[in-house]
């Protein structure tokens, strides 16, 4: 059966590592039917950690879909990975889903990685709720991890669900909305009851300010609700969707999904009062302009590649969100981005890694195209091709990175395609040949995402490879204006070579690289010999005279020369500038540079002063710093040398709480010891140059 736009819903269930989000969705799952039983993530079974490597982690690496039926309304559940090394998941669930729900951990409260989500998605003025969790434990507490909540969001969170006892005694919850007292059941959905009486004052009362959470949703209701003091049931749905639709207020759910707890009504709630995909809307990009698009099932059919991925049985499988129109099975289509007709073949939806067939997806509905031809993430699916483009999901850059190489050379090939499959499963993950550096540098989020790669090279690939820090891009340049002169003369048996170039060099601004002057006047050096001298000068620059690293921001002037009518010839010109360069450099004093980042760092102000220390040991310069919610940001210029295992050293510091955003900034003169070390590192490489 298909779904109109108005029943469907999408719910990202995000937050902190192991809060238990993949066993929220795993009982989501099983109260909605669709599973026999609810799996543990320790059997490794659960429908959202399918994958072997988050079987072997019991963590989650990808995101999972999913989805059940309440009262005729699809929802689509996408249980996402809490480490921040996955974060690349996280946020094309983000993009596809109209509600996304951070998980809370009941015992520890907000933790940092929701801090980060909680941001992202102000950023995306997204509507979001809490789930209160593990209230099957003895240290858990609702009401303290509310009260966090309200401080670190500087929100009210209003409770649709209230827990009944806690830890040892924990019950069950009550649906404030719907008036009902759900009980857990070992093993099996949780039993509807009366509200015990105890609960009545507090149910009242939660009561009461969803209904004014209600009327903020709508000034006709507000109206009612200030004539009657009340609203109707159906009142307040009404409002519930529409406040929460524009972030007017944040729903709080109590629960202990492991035991069956807060599940039913949390599935109730989204059914009647989630954000209705009609409401959302999307960005494309017209011209270089990003503009805002509603989500329409009335216009002409368009989708977004969310997600690709490689399936052992159903091969490439493209994840589809729908904004506009309905996408049918066996059409003609337009893949915007790439400019092809593509021809959709099958689609479904799925059960995690089960696929099920359906003929049509609607506006809202996210599904899964097969064995498509073009498609890969971030492409644009139309049924017309003048359709403008969906933005790119917004990724973060990769902050982490290793060179590689196969051990055999046989091997390369193999690797490099494993590479390019990697990269298009997981838009953080990227991988570059650095023909300076002449290494394969793979590159993500974090030292997990890299070795989870690196085990699938040598365990799936059966590649044996070698890793290492990849090397420093040092730059040469010199600091003062020089001159010299150089004459290249050979004489052999036939022609000769004669060439001989006067060059001036002088210092530029950074960043500005190169400028070559030709200042020669009366035909010292023929025209038709320029192009000579300035490759001559590029080769030059190519490697320095300190440790064979490219040069950088000189103007070379080429003054005066002489040429032979018989003798001289292009090569002849060609080595004269390129010695002249090399004995101009070493009288220009030069220095080395080396490239400086902008670091962002993310941690628990506990942590504040042990990463602040740690900077400063790295040569880092601090910029400034902000603390909001208990998580300190502190930005910094440090160089790339120091950073290169920052997220190894950063882990340590913080026990694997802190994370970073790091990007190249500029270039910056290094002298002394440090020099000196990055000089004699090159010394064989030097050597090699010569012997060229
Ligand atoms: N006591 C109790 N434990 C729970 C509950 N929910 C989850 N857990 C346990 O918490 C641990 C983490 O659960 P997961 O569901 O894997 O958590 P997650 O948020 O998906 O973890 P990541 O995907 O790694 O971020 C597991 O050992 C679960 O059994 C709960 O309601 N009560
Ligand atoms: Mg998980």
């Amino acid at each position: 059966m298909s779904h109109t736009t108005d029943q469907i819903r999408n719910v990202t269930i995000a937050g902190h590592g192991q809060t238990g989000k993949t066993t929220l969705f795993e009982h989501l799952l099983f109260a909605g039917g669709v599973i026999p039983r609810a799996e543990t993530v320790e059997s490794g079974k659960t429908t959202g950690d399918s994958s072997s490597e988050e079987v072997e982690r019991k963590i989650s690496i990808h995101a999972a879909m999913g989805h059940v039926e309440r009262n005729g309304v699809k929802i689509n559940f996408f249980d996402t990975p809490g480490s921040s090394d996955f974060t690349g998941d996280v946020i094309l669930s983000f993009r596809a889903s109209e509600f996304a729900l951070l998980m809370v951990d009941g015992r520890s409260g907000v933790q940092i990685e929701t801090v980060k989500l909680w941001r992202n998605l102000d950023d995306r003025k997204k509507p979001r709720g809490v789930f209160i969790g593990k209230l099957d434990n003895d240290q858990a507490d609702f009401n303290k991890t509310l009260a966090d909540i309200k401080e670190k969001f500087k929100i009210e969170p209003a409770p649709v669900t209230l827990p009944m006892g806690s830890g040892g005694s924990f019950k069950g919850v009550i649906d404030v909305l719907h008036e009902k007292a759900y009980f857990t059941a070992a093993d099996a959905v949780e039993k509807e009851g009366p509200i015990p009486d105890e609960y009545k004052g507090a149910v009242a009362s939660a009561r009461e300010k969803l209904i004014e959470a209600a009327a903020e949703g709508d000034d006709t209701l507000m109206e009612h609700y200030i004539d009657k003091g009340s609203l109707s049931p159906e009142e307040m749905k009404k409002g519930l969707i529409e406040a929460l639709a524009e972030s007017k207020y944040v729903p709080a759910f109590a629960g202990a999904a492991l035991n069956n707890a807060g599940v039913v009504p949390l599935i109730d709630f989204i059914a009647d009062a989630g954000p209705n995909p009609r409401t959302a809307k999307d960005m494309v990009l017209d011209g270089d302009k990003e503009t805002e698009i509603p989500l329409d099932p009335d216009k002409p059919f368009s989708a977004l590649v969310i997600k690709t991925t490689y399936d052992q049985f159903s091969g490439k499988l493209s994840w589809v969100k729908v904004i506009a129109g309905k996408l049918a099975a066996d059409t003609e289509a337009y893949n915007v981005s790439e400019n092809k007709k593509e021809r959709v073949g099958k689609i479904y939806t799925c059960q995690g890694k089960k696929l099920e067939e359906v003929r049509e997806l609607s506006a809202g509905d996210v599904g899964i195209i097969t064995k498509s031809a073009t498609l890969k993430t971030n492409d644009t699916l139309a049924a017309t091709d003048n359709s403008l483009n969906f933005v790119h999901l917004r990724l973060p850059e990769p902050v982490h990175s290793v060179a590689v190489n196969a051990v055999a050379k046989k091997d390369d090939d193999k690797l490099g395609e494993f590479l390019v499959r990697a990269a298009e499963e997981d838009k953080t993950f990227r991988y570059n040949f650095n023909g300076e550096t002449k290494e394969t540098v793979i590159s993500g989020m974090g030292e997990l995402q890299i070795n989870i790669i690196l085990d699938k090279i040598k365990t799936n690939q059966k590649i044996e490879i070698e890793t290492h820090i990849p090397k420093v891009a040092y730059r040469e340049t010199i600091t003062k204006k020089a001159a010299a002169e150089y004459t290249h003369k050979k004489q052999t048996g036939g022609h000769g070579q004669y060439g001989k170039v006067l060059l001036e060099i002088a210092p530029l601004p950074r960043g500005e690289n190169y400028q070559f002057i030709n200042a020669i006047f009366g035909g010292a050096i023929p025209k038709n010999y320029i192009p000579g001298v300035e490759k001559g000068v590029l080769e030059g620059m190519a490697h320095g005279t300190m440790a064979s690293y490219p040069v950088v921001d000189v103007e070379v002037k080429v003054v005066d020369g002489k040429y032979h009518p018989v003798d001289s010839s292009e090569l002849s010109f060609k080595l004269a500038a390129r010695n002249a360069f090399r004995d101009a450099m070493r009288q220009a004093n030069p220095t080395l540079l080396e490239p400086v980042m902008n670091l962002t760092v993310f941690v628990e102000e506990k942590y504040l002063g042990d990463v602040m220390s740690d900077l400063s040991s790295k040569r880092g310069k601090i910029l400034g710093q902000d603390s909001a919610g208990g998580i300190a940001e502190i930005r910094a210029e440090v160089p790339q040398a120091e950073l290169l295992r920052y997220s190894i050293d950063l882990r340590s510091i913080t026990s694997g709480t802190g994370s970073f955003a790091v990007a190249f900034d500029h270039y910056a003169p290094i002298s002394g010891r440090i020099a000196d070390d990055v000089i004699k590192a090159r010394e064989s490489f030097k050597i090699q140059e010569a012997d060229e």
